[in-house]
């Protein structure tokens, strides 16, 4: 594969932009070598400037369940931005999508949206700070919520492929607030309440782990979560930024069926466009400016072209049988991988839920954050480049999920498996 093009413009980058990308994980730096940079995507297909064409299982980090460039989608956006392309005053389609956000994920009785994850999450700490009157949050190891300041604590995703678990730059006084323990460990969680549950405002887990690979939470574990959190009169918050609409219509809290107090959102409800949202309780929300005194603003908040591309997306995976098909995708390619893994006599496992998964180089099963730590990342990198060689487009961290969307059709998957058959036997000596 030729790639002097995304070699010339990444050089360019390096001198301008921090790492030569606006967010680190692109840089390919934990799997070396450098990354493409896009020319355009369609379906499961990424196509880079120098031509050439992978399958896809990064997805923009999330939003494209329904794959890239869906013509619903692009049809909705263009006829939108025809009236402008943000108003600074309130637009209809906001007003839709909070039914639309409100009726699939009845937890949330009221919702404000804003333009990032990373929004979502440090609102709906503030939230719960303001409305608890406590300070402490909970958080668990290799769980990223976002890049705020409380949330760089034993952090996953960009920091954790970096090494960069705590950030400089997050003050010690701010981070001291941030507890953090083990994700599916029982005991670890009551231990802590029992200790200081009447300093804890809330709890913030991702369901499903997706920034430290993909862990699934341990039969009750969310469930005891809930108990702990109501028994403390702590504030149970799902991060579902990336389970949402995507493992369940209604996320990880409708699979799962659990009601937390307060959730946040992003990438599937802007269909590639910049969105976050955060929900909860009417009680809570109320609380949040201009109703209540917990302050939170922005310019772009609900922007009519992001809602647009947000709503057209959520109608094309609100039609019955979509989330099992999905499912029954994402099994297929776990299980060919496996199963090619097997063949060439690779310790190998995946995890998955409807829409995404992990890949671990060692055996199964992988329950924990330690398990996850335990995959041979030397090997998963190998592999990485050996299917990119093969046009298959992996996350670019052992630490990141991955995701399908419903434009991973059969010939896709059937590429990606003689890819992925290929790679582990080239990657099996080595
Ligand atoms: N935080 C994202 C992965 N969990 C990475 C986003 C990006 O690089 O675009």
């Amino acid at each position: 594969m030729n790639h002097d093009r995304s070699h010339a413009l990444f050089s360019r980058a390096r001198e301008l932009i921090p790492g030569g990308v606006n967010s680190p994980v692109r840089a390919f730096k934990s799997v070396g070598g450098e990354p493409f940079f896009a020319q355009s995507a369609e379906g499961a297909f990424i196509t880079d400037v120098d031509g050439n064409r992978y399958v896809d299982y990064v997805g923009s980090w999330g939003p494209m369940i329904a794959g890239h460039a869906h013509p619903q989608v692009l049809a909705a956006v263009a006829e939108t931005m025809r009236n402008g392309l943000s108003f600074g005053v309130p637009n209809a389609l906001e007003v839709t999508m909070a039914e639309r956000i409100t009726k699939i994920a009845p937890s949330c009785e009221m919702v404000r949206m804003v333009n990032s994850g990373t929004e979502a999450t440090l609102s709906a700490i503030r939230v719960a700070r303001g409305a608890t009157g406590r300070s402490r949050i909970v958080k668990f190891e290799g769980c990223y919520h976002g890049h705020g300041d409380s949330f760089l604590v034993k952090a996953g995703s960009g920091v954790m492929t970096l090494g960069l678990p705590n950030s400089p730059g997050v003050p010690s006084a701010l981070a001291d607030l941030t507890l953090t323990i083990a994700y599916n460990d029982f005991d670890a969680a009551t231990i802590l309440f029992d200790e200081v549950g009447g300093d804890i405002a809330g709890l913030i887990i991702e369901p499903i782990v997706g920034n430290a690979n993909c862990i699934l939470p341990r039969d009750g574990y969310l469930q005891h979560l809930r108990e702990l959190c109501t028994k403390h009169g702590a504030l149970l918050i799902f991060d579902e930024v990336m389970t949402g609409f995507r493992v369940a219509l209604g996320g990880a809290q409708e699979r799962y069926g659990i009601t937390p107090d307060l959730s946040t959102f992003g990438k599937i409800i802007g269909g590639g466009m910049p969105v976050g949202a955060y929900g909860g309780r009417r009680d809570l929300m109320e609380q949040v400016a201009p109703s209540g005194p917990i302050y939170q603003a922005g310019t772009l908040s609900g922007n009519p072209v992001a809602m647009a591309a947000g709503l057209a997306t959520l109608d094309l995976i609100q039609v019955p049988g979509f989330h099992t098909d999905l499912e029954r995708r994402t099994n297929v390619l776990c299980d060919g991988l496996e199963s090619a893994a097997r063949e060439a006599g690779i310790a190998f496992t995946t995890t998955r839920a409807p829409g995404m998964f992990g890949l671990y180089f060692r055996e199964g099963p992988v329950e924990t954050f330690d398990d996850a730590k335990a995959s041979d990342t030397a090997r998963f990198n190998r592999f990485f480049h050996a299917m990119l060689g093969r046009g298959v487009y992996l996350a670019p961290s052992a630490f990141e999920a991955g995701f399908v969307s419903s434009a991973h059709g059969e010939a896709e998957i059937a590429h990606t498996l003689n890819a992925a058959r290929e790679s582990f036997k080239e990657i099996a000596g080595a």
